[in-house]
This record gives C-alpha cells, structure tokens and sequence, in this order.
C-alpha cells in the first residue's frame, strides 16, 4: 500500500512512517517542521536529541535498504498539499500533523487561532485534495479521546443510539472537549463525517488517548532514528513527563487533586493500531471512529507508577499536587468503550514494571539534556 504519512517527522509520525516502511509499505513522509520551529520559539528541546528529518531517512536507507519520499511543506497551503500527492499517489493517507498541545493552544488568543487555523484548514485541504483527485483514498486522521470531555455516563466509540419522546437513532456522541486544541479535533470531525457524507469518502477518525513511551522496533534501531520525547510544560504529557521528573529529582507535577482520568497507550501500539485501521479500510461514504487506548489511569496512579518504578531502581520520588492551571473536573466518572481496534487484533502493550523501568532508565541517560525551568506549567486556562 502507498501511504502518506502527514506528520512524519513528530513522535506519533515518525514512529508510524518506520513501522509501515518496515511492514513493506511504500511510505513517504509530508511534513511543514513547524513542531521544531515551535520548540525554538519557545526555548524548549525534546529530552532526546533528535536529528534532520533527511538525517533520518538517510540512515534509515542506510540501514534497511527502503526509501521514504519526503515533502517538506505546510499542509494549509492547497497548492503544495495538492502537488505532493500527485506526486506520490498514495492508496492512504495517515494524517499526524497538527499543532496537538492543549497549553499551546491556551497561551493566549494568537495560539488558539494558530492552532484551530492551522488543524482545521490543513484538514479541510486534505478533504477537497481527496475528493478532486482520490476518491477513493482512505483517510486515517488521528483524533483524541479528548473530543468526549469527561461525561457522567459510559463513552461510546463516535456514535451513541439515544430514544427520545419514543423515537431512537444513532447520533454522533456528543462532544465537551476540554481546550481551543481539543475543540479543533472536534471540528475536524465535523468536517470529515460532513464529507463521508456528502462526497462519499472513506475515512477513520482515531480517538487517541495519551501516548506514551519512546521506544519502538524501528526508532530502536540506531541512535538516529531516535524519537522525540517531550517533558517541557506545554508540549509534554503526563507519564513521559513523571519518568524525566523522578529521572532529575523533580518532584512529580500532578495538577490538582489528581483524579483526571483519561485512556493511555503504548506508542508500539499506536503504529499497531494505524496499520490495523489501514489494512481494513473504511467503507466508501463510511466515517469510521475507534477510541485508540488501552487502558484507563487516572493521573494520582501514574504517579504513584513511577514513584514505585523509581523506589525499585534507587530512585527517592516526590510526588506534589500543584494549583491546577487548567479547567477541568479532578474528581470523574470515566469509562471509555475500546473493543473496535481489539477486533481487529491489536494486541495490547499493557503498562508495566519493566515499560517504566525501560522509559526511567531511557531518561536518566539523556537527563543532562533536561531544563529544569521548563517543567512547571506556565500556562493557565484562566489567564
Ligand atoms: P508532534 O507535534 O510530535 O507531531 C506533529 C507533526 O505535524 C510535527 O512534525 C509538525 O511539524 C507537523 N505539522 C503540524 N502542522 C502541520 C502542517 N500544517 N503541515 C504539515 N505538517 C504539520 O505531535 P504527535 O504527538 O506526534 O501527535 C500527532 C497527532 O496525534 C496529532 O494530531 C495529535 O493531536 C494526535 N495525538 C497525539 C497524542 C500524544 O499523546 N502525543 C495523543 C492523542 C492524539
Ligand atoms: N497533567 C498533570 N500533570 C502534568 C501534565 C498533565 O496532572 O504534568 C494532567 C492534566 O491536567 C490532564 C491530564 O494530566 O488532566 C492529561 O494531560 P496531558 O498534558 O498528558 O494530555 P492532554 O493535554 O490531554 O493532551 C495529550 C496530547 C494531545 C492528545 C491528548 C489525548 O498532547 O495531543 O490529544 O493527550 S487525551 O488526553 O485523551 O485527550
């Protein structure tokens, strides 16, 4: 199959990119490097030094003998987007690349515009390129399971069959996403199920929950290939961020009373669970939907993880509730529904001791490159 992966050069893209090219997919990676350009503008560097995305691939030629195609370019530009897909005619495209921080998007009104400007209409390019020139292309785009919010009843995967004054249908499950970054996956829902609908594409949204994890078959090659993790306030996510805290003697940052809970996975599987949504396409005009996780935590537990898998390797762990800078419910009925990527055989990689020992001793060995000035959050929703 000939995959675009958007996005390819980001934690989630580039892990996928390697997977697929390593499966035999012909690959090729189309991404705008705006991520690195964020991280310069705000003085931040992934824990791991990671190389030029030609670097990259590269090596990886080197190493394997596969080529990956590279389109450097901004998806919100039609013209490019249009182009680099002609050129490539991909049968799929996987698409990784948004601004996907939710303190980003809260810094203040220029970053929720950039954000939902930059998701929403990069999306909607992608949208009409498929519909004017491959109809028949399926669309792999990455939700979160932050679309949801956190409701006080069981949560479906996309879709909920409500009775009402004694009639019943199937509706999309409602949304009360939590941040301006979380709201533009809402609306990229919205525009993708509209054009299923109207244009009969072919598309699966994929609910992602928290990702976590560094290291897979591929990244775990050489050291350049090596992926990003980010451990700063704004682009850093709970547990890859308790790891680097306890690997530098910083005690955990658990905002508020801790309770948050939310779906999580192993970054092995999320390139298992996108190669399983594209071996089993969507059906013309069908907009599909999973919940991509594997299990549920609430943040109290991923810290007390990574106190214990610290205590285990010698490590003292501080745990430390802090005034939470964001708006959200700490204390929460959450039981979100995962069987659709199950069936289809994903076969899960739970959480366990030797994952956090892996992960802590992965951050003590690059702990030199931490700044301790960026691990407190910065950014507050009330601001
Ligand atoms: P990332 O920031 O590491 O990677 C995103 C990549 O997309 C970057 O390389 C960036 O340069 C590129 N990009 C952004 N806007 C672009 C544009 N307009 N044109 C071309 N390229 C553009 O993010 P990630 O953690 O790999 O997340 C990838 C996707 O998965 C996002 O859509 C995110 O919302 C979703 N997701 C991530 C997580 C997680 O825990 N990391 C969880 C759930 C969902
Ligand atoms: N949290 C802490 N301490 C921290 C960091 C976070 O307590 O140091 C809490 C937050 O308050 C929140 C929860 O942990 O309640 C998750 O926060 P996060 O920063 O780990 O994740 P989030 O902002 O939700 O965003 C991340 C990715 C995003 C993806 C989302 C999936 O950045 O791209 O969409 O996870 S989900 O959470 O399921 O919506």
């Amino acid at each position: 199959m000939r995959v675009l992966v958007i996005g390819g050069d980001g934690y989630c893209g580039w892990a996928t990119a390697l997977h697929l090219s390593n499966r035999g997919h012909d690959v090729a990676i189309l991404d705008s490097l705006v991520r690195r350009h964020w991280d310069a503008e705000l003085c931040i560097e992934t824990l791991t030094p990671i190389a030029p995305i030609q670097y990259r691939l590269q090596r990886w030629r080197d190493l394997t003998g596969k080529t990956i195609d590279l389109f450097i370019g901004d998806i919100c530009n039609y013209e490019f987007l249009k182009s680099a897909m002609l050129t490539f005619q991909p049968d799929a495209v996987v698409h990784f690349g948004e601004q996907r921080s939710a303190p980003f998007s809260m810094i203040d009104r220029e970053h929720a515009v950039l954000t939902q400007s930059n998701n929403v209409i990069g999306n909607l390019n992608l949208l009409y390129v498929i519909h004017e020139h491959f109809p028949e292309c399926h669309l792999v785009k990455l939700g979160t399971m932050g679309e949801y919010g956190t409701p006080n009843i069981d949560i479906e995967e996309g879709y909920i069959t409500i009775e009402h004054n004694g009639r019943k249908d199937t509706l999309p499950y409602p949304k009360q996403p939590g941040s301006f970054y979380h709201l533009s996956k809402v609306h990229d829902s919205h525009n993708i199920q509209f054009a299923c609908r109207i244009w009969g594409l072919r598309a699966t949204d994929l609910n992602q929950g928290i990702v976590y994890g560094v290291l897979t078959e591929e990244t775990g090659m050489d050291e350049l290939l090596i992926n990003r993790l980010d451990y700063d306030g704004v682009f850093g996510t709970a547990l890859n961020r308790f790891c680097i805290q306890a690997a530098v003697g910083h005690p955990l940052t658990v905002y508020g009373k801790g309770g948050q809970t939310r779906g999580l996975l192993d970054i092995r599987d999320t390139v298992r669970c996108i190669e399983l949504a594209l071996l089993t396409p969507a059906a013309a005009g069908e907009f599909r939907v999973f919940n991509q996780f594997t299990e549920l935590f609430s943040v109290a537990d991923l810290a007390d993880k990574v106190k214990e898998a610290g205590q285990a390797l010698g490590i003292k762990v501080e745990v430390s509730n802090l005034e939470n800078p964001r708006v959200e419910k700490e204390e929460h009925y959450f039981n979100a529904k995962n069987t659709k990527l199950l069936d289809l055989g994903l076969q899960p990689h739970y959480l366990s001791d030797s994952l956090l020992d892996s992960l802590l001793n992965f951050a003590i060995k690059y702990k030199q490159r931490v700044d301790h000035n960026h691990i407190l959050p910065k950014v507050k929703w009330r601001a």
